[in-house]
């Protein structure tokens, strides 16, 4: 039984607390089947962020997303508005919650992501063993690697 929960908190209405089971029976409308359709590498199913925004509705000051993984002590903060519509949660795979292997149980993946190190919405943002996204007014923690030579130690950090 996996029984992780993704919280969703800080400016929002609803405070929530996301499972496989839950994700599972979001509507077929909110699934995202296959992601390896946006990146070859990248695999799973997926719900999109719209939809989990929509169960928490973000306050008006909400400005920031900030994705934190305490896993491995990573996170990323970026404008909300910039992510919304390409963002999405990837919770399972050949029907099963996403392993630990693939950056689960859960992934987040952005739709369009540029080369790491070249945009807000590059390749670092997409962050694995996603706990928790929390909104706020102003810029969260952000932990993505600021130099060349940071960035190479962290991907070779990576290979498994
Ligand atoms: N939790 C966590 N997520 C992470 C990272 C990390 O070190 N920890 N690295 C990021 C970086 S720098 C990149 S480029 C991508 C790589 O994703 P991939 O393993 O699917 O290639 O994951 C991102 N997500
Ligand atoms: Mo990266």
């Amino acid at each position: 039984m996996n029984d992780s929960k993704l919280i969703i908190d800080g400016l929002v209405k609803n405070p929530l607390g996301l499972g496989f089971s839950e994700l599972i029976s979001f509507k077929p409308a909110d699934q995202v089947l296959d992601v390896s359709r946006f990146e070859a590498k990248k695999k799973g199913d997926a719900v999109t962020l719209e939809s989990l925004l929509k169960l928490a509705e973000p306050l008006p000051d909400a400005n920031y997303l900030t994705l934190h993984a305490g896993r491995d002590n990573f996170h990323v903060s970026i404008p909300l508005e910039s992510v919304r519509s390409e963002g999405l949660l990837v919770y399972q795979l050949h029907g099963k919650p996403l392993d630990v292997s693939d950056g689960g149980p859960f992934r987040f993946l952005i739709k369009d992501f540029a080369a790491c190190h070249s945009a807000e919405l590059d390749d670092c943002a997409n962050v694995k063993y996603l706990d928790r996204i929390e909104l706020s007014q102003r810029k969260g923690l952000d932990t993505r690697p600021l130099t060349d030579e940071a960035h190479e130690a962290l991907h070779r950090e990576q290979v498994k």
